[in-house]
Order: C-alpha cells, then structure tokens, then sequence
C-alpha cells in the first residue's frame, strides 16, 4: 500500500514520523504537486485542492483529517473514491467540553460576571433552576451523543434529534421532520452539532430559531453553512434569542468588522471546539489501512447520497 500525505497546511514533519511507525509495511510519501504523479493508492487530506485528485489518479481512499466530510463532498469526487471520516479519535470530549462551558456560561450567567468584575460590581444571581434550561442537540453521532450525555450528567434536561432514530439513556429522542417541531418547542439551549449536507444546509434560520423556548442561546459547532447569520443578528436584536456561542462561521476565518465580533450576546471562538489529535488520528487511519490492506471492511466510510 503507498500512502500520500497530502495536507498542505499541515507540516508533514509533524506527520511522517508517526505515519511510519504505524504502517511499517506501507511506502509513505508526501504530495508534490510539481512532481509526477506519486501513484499512491491512499492520501490523508484535508481541505485539499482539486488539483490532487486530478494529479493523483489512481487514489482510491481519502482519509480525512477530520469529522466532517463537507468540503470533500463539495468536490464531486470520482464514484471510485472512498472517503473515510475520522471517528471521535479523540473529539467528541473536546466536543462535550466545549457544550459544557458554552451551557454553563449562559445558563450560570458567567459572562454576565466577566462584565460585573470589570465594572468592580459584586451582583450575585439567584440560583439556577436546571428544569427551566432543557438542552437540544441535533445531531446524536460521535460527537452529539457524547455532547447529550456529558450535559445530562450535570443534571439538564437533554432532548437530541437525529436523521433515523436513536436510542441514548438519559436522552429524550426525536427523528427525523416530523418530530422536530415538538423538540424545537421543548429546547431552551440549541446545540448544533450535525453535519453540512443538502438537507441540513441553512437550517438554523428565522423560522427555525424562533420555535425554541424564550431566552433561547444557540451554540453551533457544526457548520456555519447550517446559520442564516442575518437572521440570527435579527433575532437577536429582537430580543427572541438570548444569546449565541459560535464557534463557525460562513467565512472562516471570520471577517474583520463583522457584526458577530462586537455583538455583546454573540461569544466567538475560532473553530476550535474539538480539534484534531494527531497521534489518535494517526493509530485510527492506520488502523483501517491495515484493515484495507487485509481486504477487511473498516468503519466511517461516507455515503456520498445521504451527505455524510
Ligand atoms: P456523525 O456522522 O457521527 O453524526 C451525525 C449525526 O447527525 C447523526 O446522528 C445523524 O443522524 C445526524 N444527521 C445527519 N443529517 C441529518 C438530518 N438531515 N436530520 C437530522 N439529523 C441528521 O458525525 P460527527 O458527530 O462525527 O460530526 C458531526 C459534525 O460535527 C461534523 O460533520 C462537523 O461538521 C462537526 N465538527 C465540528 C468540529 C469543530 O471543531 N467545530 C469538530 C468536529 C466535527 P443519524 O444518527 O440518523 O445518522
Ligand atoms: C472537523 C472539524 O470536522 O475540525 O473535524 O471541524
């Protein structure tokens, strides 16, 4: 088997040593887009350009660097080509801490602290009532299953919505249109954290934000193609939406002077709610070229048709 680092933004030195370890039997090289053709039959990749599927014919998996799968699905890839996602590989805690802290933050009012201690105001609020803050995720894979269970740990009311239904102890489950609405009308706190495809770009809109329940806050670590920024910026300054934690944007990264980076109810941070471990990526891509190498199945291939 020949592997192709193919990362252009990550420095293969970082990568290779670990590469080799893994895979001992297998040639490991990094593209050269200015070189012949490599002739690998598997490449690691992230956002990579067009140019390496043009370049590189005879690839027949991408592993990606990460979860999510949008960008190469955007690429309308040749049907002969796999695309392996990374599993959890040690995200989705990252995930759940970020969901946490965003919960936390404005359930607890934390950020409401931050401003009394710059004004030197001692303004203690009265205690939480966890039942007036019911948690939505949508998306209960990898990493909102580990989201949903992480919150209902600390004793919040957790609903998750997922394409086919699922079953997660202590989760409150709806599937698919249909129950949507009803898990719209139950959420206080809306976590995004499902995957950008046909159906569920553009998503998080008017029509969509204003079903959930007043002093409503959207955290999104999905995508920023699920938001409608200007309707949330709308919402927002109607008072529909309490406040919102955004960890990604339409444009990333995101824009000087946009309304987001000095909303006082809007906290950014930039994408990184769960980032990728290189050492966990490594075992677990090396793992399933072993298993190809074998001619076994392996784990998180991506159907193109259903978009993740
Ligand atoms: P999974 O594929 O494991 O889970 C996706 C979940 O979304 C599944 O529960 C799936 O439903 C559900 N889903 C997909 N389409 C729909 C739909 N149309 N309607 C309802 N539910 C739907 O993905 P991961 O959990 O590993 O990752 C999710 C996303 O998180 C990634 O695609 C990426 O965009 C984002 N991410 C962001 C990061 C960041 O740092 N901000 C880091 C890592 C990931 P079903 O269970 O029925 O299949
Ligand atoms: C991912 C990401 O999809 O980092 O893994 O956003």
């Amino acid at each position: 088997m020949h592997v192709l680092f193919a990362c252009p933004h990550n420095n293969p030195a970082d990568w290779l040593p670990g590469l080799t370890a893994e895979l001992p039997d297998c040639k490991i090289s990094v593209w050269d887009p200015a070189g012949p053709p490599s002739g690998a039959d598997v490449a690691l990749v992230w956002k990579p350009p067009a140019a390496l599927i043009e370049h590189e014919t005879r690839l027949k998996a991408l592993f990606n660097l990460g979860a999510g799968v949008d960008a190469l699905l955007q690429m309308n890839l040749p049907a002969h080509i796999q695309i392996v996602r990374l599993e959890d590989a040690g995200m989705a805690v990252q995930m759940a801490e970020y969901a946490l802290y965003a919960l936390l933050r404005a359930a607890r009012g934390f950020g409401r602290y931050e401003d009394d201690q710059a004004a030197s105001r001692w303004a203690p609020q009265p205690g939480l009532r966890r039942e007036q803050w019911p948690v939505g995720v949508l998306g209960l894979g990898e990493m909102g299953g580990r989201v949903a269970q992480a919150i209902a740990a600390f004793d919040y009311p957790v609903l998750g919505w997922s394409r086919s239904p699922r079953t997660v102890e202590g989760i409150q489950t709806y599937a698919g249109a249909e129950q949507l609405p009803e898990f719209l009308r139950r959420t206080r706190v809306l976590v995004n954290v499902l995957p950008l495809t046909p159906e569920t770009t553009g998503l998080l809109d008017r029509e969509f934000l204003s079903q959930l329940l007043p002093g409503g806050h959207l955290i999104n670590v999905g995508r920023g193609g699920h938001l409608n920024e200007p309707d949330l910026l709308a919402l927002l300054d109607e008072g529909k939406i309490d406040g919102a934690t955004l960890d990604v944007f339409d444009v990333e990264p995101l824009p000087a002077g946009h309304p987001f980076w000095t909303h006082p109810r809007v906290h950014v941070t930039p994408h990184i709610a769960a980032s990728t471990l290189r050492s966990e990526a490594i075992s677990q891509i090396a793992a399933k070229i072993r298993r190809l190498a074998r001619g076994e199945p392996i784990s998180g291939v991506v159907a193109p048709q259903r978009g993740y």
